[in-house]
């Protein structure tokens, strides 16, 4: 019988839909959206560093320098960065735009129509405004739809909007699209770590993966120095492939002590090392922390396709990168196990990671 259920209460609190709140006019945000001081953004654009961009036509031509330099490319982002954005990655750029088009649609429908899809923390899957279940926490200046493609007994197209018309057929296939596009990087990541082509693909589960999408709705806000799009949080799964905005940065990175604001290359997607990459591979790739701003005159909207592994399996260190000297830094976990400190906290830097950390 498989697990595919998990046992979460309702939400604490009425929710209150962030995109109704900002086209309400308000002047100031409520208390609830209010971040510490320590967590506020700060808008300083005199750094222009950038996450490394990699050409996937690199990887695939006849030039085998090319090839080197561009898996050296990877490796140094993954090592170093644990961010970085792909161009001519295979998926077309029609499908791209067609999907930002059709979720974007969807959020501007009705209020009565998306709430037919209002979510619950039992699964997450559909229309939602918070992460986490703690009453009385500080909230994200969000919206967001959540959905499942994988495994197939989680796809449920009742859970998927109805509307904008064209919205599943859209949605599945730029699913199938990213999905192989998610195993092409896997096998570029597992052979820069020494390790056979299949060995993430393998480690995830092989054909029985799990793969999800969360769709990020960030509305206009009147005070966006006091508030996040999203907190700090680096992400649970696999790895994420994550389509920008095409109009509206937002996305900022940890690198040692500063935020860097990502700047996409044109039909780019920006592919994130997950703490199930960071554990398989004993932290030679990160998992870092990503945070979101707001801004007060333009909505923001993007996709996350999370790619993760099966969730009952236990994630631990390749055997291969385990040495007397690089001893293991995580005991086995199951990603179901692991995802449940998300679904009742919220996101939290990287404390979830970091306490896996075998005591040694
Ligand atoms: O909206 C973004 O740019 C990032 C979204 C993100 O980090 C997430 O959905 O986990």
């Amino acid at each position: 019988m498989k697990n595919c259920n998990n046992s979460l209460q309702e939400w604490p609190e009425p929710i209150v839909r962030v995109q109704s709140l900002s086209e309400s006019g308000l002047p100031s945000i409520p208390d609830r959206y209010v971040k510490p001081d320590t967590e506020r953004p700060s808008f300083d654009s005199s750094n222009d560093a950038n996450i490394p961009v990699v050409d996937m036509s690199g990887l695939y031509g006849h030039d085998d320098v090319v090839r080197t330099a561009t898996l050296r490319i990877v490796l140094e982002a993954c090592r170093e960065w644990g961010f970085f954005q792909v161009v001519n990655h295979g998926v077309s750029p029609e499908l791209m735009d067609a999907a930002l088009g059709v979720w974007r649609d969807f959020f501007y429908l009705p209020i009565e129509t998306k709430q037919l899809y209002a979510n619950s923390p039992r699964t997450y899957e559909g229309y939602g405004s918070r992460l986490g279940v703690q009453k009385g926490a500080i909230l994200d200046w969000s919206d967001y739809y959540f959905l499942h493609y994988l495994p197939s007994c989680l796809k449920d197209y009742k859970k998927w909007p109805h509307l904008p018309p064209n919205c599943r057929e859209v949605i599945d296939e730029y699913g199938r699209e990213v999905v192989k596009l998610c195993g092409r990087l896997l096998r570029v990541l597992s052979v820069n770590l020494g390790l056979k082509e299949h060995f993430l693909q393998n480690a995830f589960g092989g054909e029985d993966i799990g793969a999800c999408l969360r769709v990020n709705y960030y509305p206009k806000c009147p005070q966006p120095e006091l508030t996040l799009g999203l907190s700090s949080h680096s992400d649970p799964g696999g790895m994420t492939l994550l389509l920008p905005d095409n109009q509206v940065t937002g996305l900022q990175v940890r690198k040692d002590t500063s935020w860097i604001t990502v700047k996409p290359a044109p039909h780019a997607f920006i592919v994130n090392i997950g703490d199930q990459i960071q554990v398989l591979s004993n932290a030679i790739y990160k998992s870092v922390e990503h945070r979101v701003l707001v801004n007060s005159g333009k909505e923001r909207v993007s996709l996350a396709f999370f790619y993760n592994p099966k969730s009952d399996i236990p994630i631990e260190p390749a055997k291969e990168l385990v040495t007397p000297d690089k001893p293991a830094l995580y005991t086995p976990m199951t990603f179901d196990e692991y995802r449940l400190f998300i679904r009742l906290r919220g996101p939290r830097g990287k404390s979830q990671v970091e306490s896996l950390k075998s005591p040694r």
